[in-house]
């Protein structure tokens, strides 16, 4: 791996940015700035597989790029944007999908769980695809790291597998990634229901951790949290275990507490934010489009004019 490698990851503007993608995510996408050239990437097009209200999709985009600045993503360090500004992924996308095996991605349990949810008339062959469309924002820019949760492993060795076959088969074009999933807190679970990770899209509100909930918020929903673990029940059992539950929802919202300052100062000026949005769309096209041409190069596409 090169001294400074290059990080991509991204994020889904399909719901409210919960604890889970703090802990599994985002804490080490800000010091993964330190050491590495990192792209981030709020992934719209990714959130379109489930439906979303138009409106409400591009007020969450702009809303989860202020969080992203406030958790600490520093855009003088890092290219952040969003991925509909950079067409090139799309693009990208078309041409891993004919490297791409129907068999590998039906395997993929994010889909089955995901279409398990709906009729089968109404998952759409974007779900299908979503990992393709991954390895896309993955390998446009030649990553060497993604710093994601555990749920993506799978995502993650499929894009290893659909880059080393058009290697294979045309040459080096990728740089093959690793997936940087962390020892500790790589599956925050729901606190309603300790079987199933917290997710923005969850049935239950009550069960994920929003960073922006207020104070209150946080403390009823640490209070009602179903514990799971017979042995921490036990050993907490008529000794203060609502104490330790008290102490623990303290501790979270003086934890998130300077998050939400500098998110609501952000929050105040949309407009800077568009505007850093679009020096990172700049900043990431310049390296989509090389890696884009290479690849339309290497298919046999006719170059234009
Ligand atoms: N529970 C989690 N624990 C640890 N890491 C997590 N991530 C997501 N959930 C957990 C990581 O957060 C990053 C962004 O992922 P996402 O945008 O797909 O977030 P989501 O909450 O999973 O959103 P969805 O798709 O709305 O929820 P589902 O899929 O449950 O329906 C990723 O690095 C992810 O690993």
């Amino acid at each position: 791996m090169p001294a400074v490698a290059r990080v991509l990851s991204g994020i889904q503007p399909s719901g409210e940015v919960h604890l889970g993608n703090y802990i599994g995510a985002l804490r080490h996408w800000v010091a993964d700035q330190d050491r590495n050239d990192c792209f981030y990437v709020v992934v719209d097009l990714h959130a379109i597989t489930v439906p979303q209200e138009p409106e409400a999709l591009r007020a969450a985009t702009l809303d989860l790029a202020a969080i992203l600045l406030a958790v600490g993503i520093d855009p003088e360090r890092s290219t952040l944007f969003v991925q509909s500004h950079v067409h090139e992924h799309a693009e990208l996308a078309w041409v891993l999908g004919c490297f791409a095996m129907f068999g590998e991605l039906r395997r993929m349990t994010q889909f089955k769980d995901k279409a398990h949810r709906q009729r089968e008339a109404s998952v759409s062959v974007g779900l299908f695809s979503y990992p393709v469309l991954q390895a896309a924002d993955i390998l446009i820019y030649q990553a060497d790291r993604v710093p994601v949760g555990e749920d993506q492993r799978q995502h993650l060795e499929l894009t290893r597998d659909v880059a080393q076959r058009f290697n294979g088969r045309f040459g080096e074009t990728f740089v093959v990634p690793e997936a940087a999933i962390p020892p500790v807190g790589a599956r925050i679970m729901d606190l309603q229901n300790p079987t199933a990770k917290m997710s923005k899209s969850a049935d239950s509100p009550q069960g994920t951790i929003r960073v922006t909930d207020p104070p209150d918020v946080l403390a009823r929903k640490i209070k009602t949290a179903v514990t799971e673990i017979p042995d921490l029940e036990e050993a907490y059992a008529g000794k203060g275990y609502a104490d330790l539950k008290r102490d623990l929802a303290e501790a979270l919202v003086e934890f998130l507490r300077p998050l939400q300052e500098r998110y609501r100062d952000l929050a105040t000026d949309p407009g800077e934010i568009a505007r850093l949005l679009e020096v990172g769309a700049a900043k990431a096209q310049a390296v989509a489009s090389k890696t884009l041409a290479a690849v339309y190069e290497r298919v046999g596409f006719l170059p234009r004019g």
